[in-house]
């Protein structure tokens, strides 16, 4: 939990609450030697206090705003018993990232982008994931959900696999929830701060559900129930950019203050819902703070009903995660910020805005 200032880079942070920055007049930073970007939301406004400049999207290969609804839903078959085969490729991968503007970060990944894949399935599909390790150390995928003991991607079983080789995990898709999976080589803290984790996402199938069929049938990608809804997948994690065993940035998918800058719009008649998945290392409680509203939440996923009714906060230890549903429906148009209540990794760059507008 070091600063910035440990972080051996050139990110500089804006605090104009000073009032030594003009709401228009960009200046050079003393630290960082680039100028201030009014043009950017945020970052020069009283009280703010973020990274300036821009990450290279495009160089890292993924933007965090495609980040939020990029599900990989795999290539399917019908299994001559008539359930569905769902086919995912997986790579794990060396790869700089760029996590916040001018700091780059060796990381492992799946994909080659962090969070990895936002892997989605229904309740019951047989999952198999071609997992290839493109990398420089041992990795696996271990899933959180049921499995065989060969399937689960610790050390001793098959699926824990050496550079340049190959295998498939493969398992029913239940319970349904909002999972996640990581690499459990060891040391497993650092292979999980490297960046080697992602959402596992698992839908309830409607029929199975035949009491809260409905409830069922918004969670079900690719129903009309579900379309109503503005779904978007958050991964909380953190990077130890100078290998200290503390983070010296905070985000969510990956990029600090990425939702601050471009804060994520919301339409206000339209529900929300958010699944929340906790992988920072080194640091034990995360939390999700909604500002100016209240939400439901359902513990790991797995229950129609809420576990939680009308909270503005939930907290989740590392590898917790849930779902979060709220609406603005009956909110004014604006700015609505969330972060973490860890106001130390609020100022690291868990900070970020949803954009509420009529439609
Ligand atoms: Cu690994």
């Amino acid at each position: 939990m070091a600063g910035l200032a440990a972080a051996g880079s050139s990110v500089a942070v804006v605090n104009s609450a000073s009032g030594q920055v003009s709401q228009n007049a960009p200046r050079s930073d003393v630290t960082s030697g680039t100028a201030y970007d009014a043009s950017v939301p945020g970052t020069n406004q009283p009280g703010a206090m973020m990274t300036v400049g821009q990450v290279d999207n495009l160089a890292n290969g993924f933007d965090p705003m495609d980040l939020l609804t990029d599900w990989e839903v795999g290539t399917t078959e019908t299994l001559p018993d008539g359930r569905t085969l769902r086919t995912f490729q997986v790579t794990a991968e060396d790869k700089e990232i760029e996590i916040a503007p001018g700091v780059t970060f060796p990381a492992w990944t799946f994909n080659g982008r962090i969070p990895g894949p936002a892997l989605r399935a229904t309740e019951g599909d047989r999952v198999r994931i071609v997992f290839q390790n493109l990398g420089s150390h041992p990795h696996s995928m271990h899933f959180h959900g049921i499995h065989s003991a060969r399937m689960d991607g610790v050390n001793g079983t098959p699926g824990m696999i050496g550079p340049g080789a190959e295998f498939i995990y493969e398992f029913d898709a239940k319970p349904f929830g909002c999972h996640l999976y990581h690499c459990h080589a060891l040391p497993l803290k650092r292979h999980m701060a490297k960046g080697m984790y992602g959402a596992f996402v698992v839908d309830p199938a409607p029929e199975r559900h035949p009491e809260q069929a409905e409830t069922a049938r918004s969670r079900l990608l690719g129903s009309a129930e579900n379309a109503r809804w503005q779904e978007m997948v958050m991964v909380m994690n953190a990077f130890d950019t100078n290998f200290d065993e503390e983070n010296e940035f905070y985000a969510v998918n990956t990029i600090a203050f990425a939702y601050m800058k471009k804060p994520i719009r919301i339409v206000k008649n339209r529900p929300v819902r958010v699944y929340l998945i906790n992988t920072v290392e080194f640091d034990p409680i995360n939390s999700f703070h909604l500002h100016g509203n209240f939400f439901d939440y359902y513990n790991q996923g797995t229950t129609l009903s809420p576990t939680l009714r009308t909270v503005d906060i939930i907290t989740q230890c590392q590898a917790e995660r849930g779902i979060l549903e709220f609406s603005f429906a009956e909110h004014e148009p604006g700015l609505y910020m969330f972060h973490a209540h860890q106001a130390e990794f609020t100022e690291l760059g868990w900070m970020a805005n949803f954009d509420v507008v009529e439609g």
